[in-house]
């Protein structure tokens, strides 16, 4: 059985449901259960963000998941953005609670009082914190599995406290080094943006996301990074003692990736038989099956063990001794992404080859046994850089790059990503584009600056390209 792609969101919705990633039936809507074939991916990929942060100086932690509402309401910009999506708990078995609970949206106002009763001098800072959490937003959207929840199940969440902006600055830079090496190591290209005000993180003060682009040229932002300089400080009172004694706010930033990570590995490195996995990974990153004849049965099982005994040492194995054909184990593992299939039939045990392979292209090869650890490992990397490159040149054939208004309008219609020159003035233009298309404008690239070109609203000399897409 196919499953084309073409049709993305059947395509992602069939692949997460046979694969067993996740199940989207449970009775309230919005929350998913993560099977034990999800769970796994999701622990690998969880496991590269958690080394990648701790690498770089940041705490895991774990705060309550009830954020009293005094706390919830102390810094008004942030309270206007997040009002509508709270849940509230607002009752103790059968009585009514004094305060209200929200389930936290998020951890800011969960973390701020605490900060402000660990920082006292500027010895205490910086302090760099995260966690990986659910948090729980009554999104109105339209929901959809991994890419839009009500309750984020795999919410990993940076906080950091910075003496000065500078500080800051260099914080938002080191995150952006963490985010640029995960999403490397995943394989998902990706647009840095900066987005205009009216889109920002409610209460920061700049806000850089990530976007990939999804198989049906959608973009998807899979992480934000916010600048939250001193208006959080000064509402929950982060003070910290300078050298010369004078008290001052710290400076706050917050960083997030959600499960939107699982969704675009799956999107974008998936084909038609299913998905695609690194093996990095990968739940299973090799599977051996074995091609039984009648009167070789012994041979054959003998031999796949043997092999099994040598892989699982420092590969993640399986050996499908199930009663199934070699057809549909082939099948049941290629469409739950399985990078490298080892046939062994008796013909091969006599030739001393095994039959090898590969998820990413589909080809097979025939390599002597007693090379095959040294075989394997070559094979993992190249296995894994050619599915970067694969999803690197799909990315740059979904951006269009227009020269003027006109160019954009003839590309809106398009399943791509528009980039097109703006000025200084950024957001005005950027938004006068967005007035006149069906597309959204999500920002200015940070990665790439036009040379000697103008704006497409105003005509004035360009400083930066704007990006516009329709967005998940
Ligand atoms: C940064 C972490 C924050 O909440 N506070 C702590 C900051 N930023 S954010 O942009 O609102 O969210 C961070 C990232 O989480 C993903 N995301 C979601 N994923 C799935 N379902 C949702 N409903 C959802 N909402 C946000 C996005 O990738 C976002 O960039």
């Amino acid at each position: 059985m196919e499953f084309p792609k073409e049709n993305f969101s059947e395509w992602y919705q069939e692949v997460l449901a046979s694969a067993e990633i996740v199940d989207n039936r449970y009775p309230v809507k919005g929350m998913l259960v993560w099977r034990p074939f999800g769970f796994a991916i999701r622990k690998h990929v969880t496991g590269l963000l958690r080394e990648l942060l701790d690498e770089t100086g940041h705490q895991e932690v774990l705060f309550p998941t009830l954020i009293p509402e005094t706390s919830l309401d102390k810094e008004a910009e942030h309270i206007k953005g997040f009002g509508g999506e709270v849940y509230w708990v607002t009752y103790g078995g059968k009585s009514p609670l004094d305060v209200k609970l929200a389930l936290r949206p998020t951890s800011e106002t969960a973390m701020y009082p605490m900060f402000s009763l660990w920082i006292r001098s500027h010895a205490d800072l910086p302090l760099k914190i995260y966690q990986i959490v659910s948090v729980f937003r009554y999104e109105t959207k339209h929901t959809r599995p991994l890419i839009r929840v009500r309750e984020v199940s795999t919410f990993k969440e940076a906080h950091c406290a910075l003496r000065t902006e500078e500080e800051a600055e260099e914080e938002m830079k080191i995150i952006d080094g963490v985010y640029k090496a995960f999403w490397t190591e995943l394989g998902i290209p990706f647009l840095r943006v900066q987005r205009p005000s009216w889109d920002k993180f409610a209460g920061a003060d700049k806000t850089i996301a990530f976007d990939t682009i999804m198989p049906n040229g959608r973009t998807l932002q899979i992480a934000t990074s916010h600048r939250l300089s001193q208006k959080f400080s000064k509402a929950f009172n982060v003070v910290y003692e300078d050298e010369n004694g004078e008290q001052k706010y710290a400076y706050l930033t917050s960083h997030g990736v959600s499960e939107r990570a699982i969704a675009a590995l799956i999107g974008v490195h998936g084909d038609n038989r299913g998905l695609v996995l690194p093996p990095e990974f990968a739940p299973v990153q090799i599977v051996i099956v074995p091609i039984i004849f009648k009167g070789k049965e012994d041979i054959v099982m003998k031999k796949a063990k043997e092999i099994y005994d040598k892989l699982v040492v420092n590969w993640r194995v399986k050996l499908d001794d199930s009663d199934s054909n070699p057809g549909d184990k082939f099948y049941y593992w290629e469409l739950r992404g399985v990078p490298i299939r080892i046939e062994i039939g008796p013909r091969d045990i006599q030739n001393k080859v095994l039959t090898i392979s590969r998820r990413d292209n589909l080809e097979k090869v025939q390599i002597p046994e007693d090379r095959l650890l040294d075989e394997l490992n070559k094979l993992a990397e190249e296995i894994h850089e050619n599915i970067k490159k694969r999803a690197m040149q799909e990315f740059k054939r979904k951006i269009v790059v227009a020269k003027s208004l006109d160019e954009i309008k003839k590309s809106d219609n398009k399943p791509v990503v528009i980039k097109a020159p703006l000025c200084e003035d950024w957001e005005e233009c950027g938004k006068k584009v967005e007035d006149q298309i069906s597309k959204e404008f999500r920002g200015i690239d940070l990665d790439d600056k036009p040379e000697g070109e103008k704006c497409v609203v105003c005509g004035k000399p360009a400083k930066y390209y704007g990006v516009w897409s329709n967005a998940y």
